[in-house]
């Protein structure tokens, strides 16, 4: 939706949101911060902020009126000012694109709505060929409509900068029917990906699995980190993650505890994204455990808290036991302002990710939260039966182990399934030789 700009010179953006009666100051506020931060995310510039407390949004633009104009004027001085910037509106809401196309021609800049914003970001961050397809499909669907508006407006100001075609964006210029085919074409390669995922999931079966969720930049990579020795990507970014790791626990325990990092969380994440990341999500709905990252210095934590649960319930995670992180308590500087967070907060981990001995208690919960389910048997093996041996090792502690001519036995802490699945394949397992 943006063509490449030069980073010495990025678009000026204006944010503007409609104040309808059920939200309040704060509701706003925070709202206006985020998008904010999805702008800066974006690389704008951001130049102003205007608010208009409406009962309704206006049917044709959105913002009223008067409000309207008070925007283009503005918008009219900045351009005096900077006359070879492009600029752009961010709307913080989801509106039509015919609002978008009749906002944008009342202000002759160009307007995206909070949705484009965010599919921006996820288009510009997905990585895998997982998540460019699932950002693609979504993309297409929102982007059709709006492109047929465009064309309603032809020989208007479209021609340059944001909101024009972009590279290899020449498919979006195609009738809907390509649009269609298109979106049928990605869905299929998602289809084979799916697979080649379920075979990897199938083997992992018997780990025991925790996932970071929550809301965009509370540190579950930076944890991610931390817990597993591995390099996932870290930044101060929104949805800096797309795609799904999943490491073993370091340093490693018996029976191994794998742990997965996945995409963030954010208010009015648009609904048919979430349906998109559906399957990456399905690393989480797998998970025994969540752990729920919070930014606990962000002013906004508890709002962001209630939008993960939403978000987790969509995805019908909602039942899945999780344990409550109040990450970032380095940056909270107020000592009288921690004691609150314990008080209403007993049961969470207060811990920061950036923290060495933080991490290690992080380590030491999952350990022992995990240590509870687990029992002791004794295994017996033929010496042929290397095949079950190894998914022993793979899957069962071994506390004790004892060999004679036949085979081997083997003191064993494991979860029950565990065991029961190495006692099936050792019965069933022919004898060879
Ligand atoms: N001070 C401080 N900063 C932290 C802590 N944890 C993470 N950060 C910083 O917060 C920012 C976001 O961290 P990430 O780990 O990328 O956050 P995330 O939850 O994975 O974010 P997304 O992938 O965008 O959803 C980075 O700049 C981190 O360095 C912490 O405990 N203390
Ligand atoms: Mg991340």
């Amino acid at each position: 939706m943006f063509d490449a700009f030069d980073a010495d010179a990025p678009p000026r953006a204006l944010l503007a949101a409609v104040q309808l009666p059920d939200a309040t100051d704060d509701d706003v506020t925070a709202s206006l911060a985020e998008l904010y931060r999805l702008a800066k995310t974006l690389g704008l510039e951001v130049i102003d902020r205007q608010v208009q407390k409406r009962p309704h949004f206006d049917a044709a633009t959105y913002l009223g009126p008067g409000k309207v104009e008070q925007i283009a004027a503005l918008l009219e001085t900045d351009r005096e000012a900077h006359p070879a910037r492009t600029q752009v509106v961010l709307v913080d809401h989801e509106i039509s694109p015919s609002q978008a196309r009749q906002l944008s021609k009342a202000v002759k800049a160009d307007v995206l709505d909070r949705t484009a914003v965010i599919l921006e970001i996820f288009h510009r961050h997905a990585r895998s060929r997982e998540a460019r397809a699932q950002v693609e499909i979504v993309r297409l669907a929102y982007m059709a409509p709006r492109l047929r508006e465009m064309n309603k407006g032809k020989g208007g100001r479209q021609q340059g900068g944001i909101g024009a075609k972009g590279a290899g964006e020449s498919h979006l210029e195609l009738d809907r029917r390509k649009v269609r085919d298109r979106i049928a074409e990605l869905r299929e390669e998602l289809v084979k990906i799916e697979q080649e995922r379920v075979t990897q999931r199938s083997r992992r079966q018997d780990f025991r699995r925790v996932a970071l969720v929550g809301y965009t930049n509370a540190g579950k990579s930076t944890l991610m980190r931390a817990l597993t020795g591995s390099d996932v990507y870290v930044a101060d970014k929104l949805f800096a993650t797309l795609d799904t790791t999943v490491r073993a626990l370091h340093p490693p325990v018996e029976p191994r505890i794998l742990v997965s990092d996945t995409v963030g969380f954010i208010r009015n994440l648009p609904h048919d994204l979430v349906a998109s990341f559906k399957s990456t999500l399905d690393e989480t709905l797998e998970s025994s455990l969540l752990l729920h990252v919070v930014d606990a210095s962000d002013p906004d934590f508890e709002a962001q808290m209630q939008t993960t649960h939403d978000v987790l319930t969509e995805i019908g995670a909602g039942d899945t036991p999780a344990q409550l992180v109040l990450n970032k308590c380095d940056r909270v500087a107020d000592p009288a302002r921690l004691a609150s967070l314990r008080d209403t907060y007993p049961d969470a981990w207060m811990i920061s990710a950036k923290s060495d001995t933080d991490v290690a208690r992080v380590h030491a919960g999952l350990v022992a939260r995990f240590q509870g389910a687990l029992e002791e048997a004794w295994i017996v093996l033929r010496h042929d039966q290397g095949a079950v041996r190894a998914l022993l090792f793979d899957t069962c502690q071994i506390l004790e182990e004892a060999y004679d001519e036949d085979g081997g036995r083997y003191r064993v802490s494991a979860h029950r399934e565990a065991i029961d699945r190495v006692r099936e394949a050792a019965g069933t397992q022919p004898a060879r030789g």
